[in-house]
């Protein structure tokens, strides 16, 4: 197969992104480092878990429009869609975004179009510009680099792919073009023209604007617990004012964006990003906090039965109906319980795994009738349909009801 587009990194995104193109039947080849993730995607199944994902892989594979390989070939656009995780000090690591680089700076030739969808540091793109024109002095002023992130919701990522609108941010102004022309056949969203930084810019901000949001809602919850006032009544009260919009306080913010993007601003610019670096410090908190409140629950209980509580944790995935555990702030808080206690005092639910490899899981509603505290950690609709013994204690930090 000639590809016409090429994708580096099959994962969440660059897997949907290269189904959604190849679907409207432009060639693809994906491009893995995982030789099994190549493998599953040629007999036409996926390896992720994503509504509706596998019959478009699928049926696209069939047509022989996708394929997926561990090398890339030339084409005339080059997608990078690989992770960009932090390192040790919460500094981003690019790595990834320079590798798939390297890869196909051999092969590019004049005018082909070299797009980044990947979260990245303010400035990436033009690194990546000087990378390429450093190897390829030939293709200077020869080919279109743009800056395109994606901005998906696990879960949704089909239909959000489609409709969502887009940022676009060229190198120069005919790049951004040439990027809005290649999406323009594959998106029905709005695709908004701007330049590499603020392109870049704009993804960070996105994430961190909801993490900060957030971070006031968890702040209230705290200061509301000292003042003995039902957070969520306090909030849906306020949100009656036409011009406030509060989000929700839960216990913690997790997942693989939302409390890592944050960083990427802090990191560069400490000194100008005081409440972006204020919210991820609110936000990592929280978890510490609901964990003390179940350390001070089962103390109660002692002292007051003269026995240790069994106590149900209910929920282990960072946000709920998902079995996406990465960054979880449930997680964490299980860890950190039952740490130094007889794993016999709890009872681990989490409906949408079957299986953990450290945790035993119990069915959720074993769990309730056995516990005497019913911690909810994250709203799963299972939860929502329990009908509670009003003489167990319930610790409730995601609003269940
Ligand atoms: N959370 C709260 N209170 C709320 C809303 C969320 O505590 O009121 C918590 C959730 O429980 C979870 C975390 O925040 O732990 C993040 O969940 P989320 O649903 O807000 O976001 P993600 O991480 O699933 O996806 C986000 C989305 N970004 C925005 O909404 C600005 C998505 O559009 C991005 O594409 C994605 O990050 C990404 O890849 O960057």
């Amino acid at each position: 197969m000639k590809p016409e587009v090429v994708t580096i990194g099959l994962g969440y995104i660059g897997l949907p992104t290269s189904a959604l193109i190849a679907s409207c039947g432009t060639k693809v080849l994906g491009v893995d480092i995982n030789q099994n993730v190549v493998d599953t995607i040629n007999k036409g199944e996926i390896h992720i878990v994503e509504a509706d994902l596998e019959h478009i892989v699928s049926s696209a594979v069939k047509q022989g429009n996708l394929k997926a390989s561990t090398k890339a070939k030339s084409a005339n656009t080059y997608l990078i869609v690989v992770p960009t995780p932090f390192k040790g000090n919460h500094e981003p690591d690019i790595s990834f975004v320079e590798s798939a680089t390297k890869g196909i700076i051999p092969l590019m030739k004049k005018g082909d179009l070299y797009i980044i969808e990947s979260t990245s540091p303010i400035g990436t793109t033009e690194k990546m510009q000087k990378l390429i024109y450093n190897e390829r002095p030939d293709l200077e002023g020869k080919i279109y680099i743009a800056y395109c992130p994606e901005r998906v919701l696990p879960g949704n990522v089909m239909h959000e792919l489609v409709y969502n609108d887009r940022v676009i941010g060229g190198a120069n102004e005919v790049s951004t073009q040439k990027a809005i022309a290649f999406y323009s056949k594959y998106v029905k969203g709005e695709l908004y023209g701007t330049n590499a930084r603020t392109a870049e810019m704009c993804k960070l901000v996105e994430n961190s604007s909801r993490d900060v949001q957030i971070a006031f809602a968890n702040e209230l919850s705290l200061i509301c617990d000292k003042a003995d006032i039902n957070v969520w009544e306090l909030i849906n009260l306020a949100n009656k004012h036409p011009r406030v919009n509060i989000l929700q306080p839960g216990c913690g913010v997790g997942g693989h964006c939302i409390a890592v993007d944050p960083y990427f601003i802090v990191s560069d610019y400490p000194m100008e990003s005081k409440i972006i670096g204020a919210a991820r410090e609110v936000n990592n908190y929280k978890p510490f906090w609901c964990a003390e409140k179940i350390q001070n629950e089962k103390l109660q209980f002692e002292l007051k039965y003269g026995r240790k509580p069994k106590t149900a944790l209910m929920g282990l995935a960072f946000k709920p109906n998902i079995d996406d555990l990465r960054e979880s702030p449930a997680k964490f808080i299980i860890q950190k319980v039952i740490q130094n206690s007889n794993n016999n005092d709890y009872f681990i639910v989490e409906p949408n795994i079957k299986s953990h490899s450290i945790y035993k899981l119990t069915d959720y509603k074993e769990a309730i009738e056995k516990a005497d505290i019913i911690v909810f950690l994250v709203a799963h609709k299972e939860f929502k349909k329990i009908n509670f013994d009003p003489n167990k204690v319930i610790l409730d930090f995601c609003n269940l009801n």
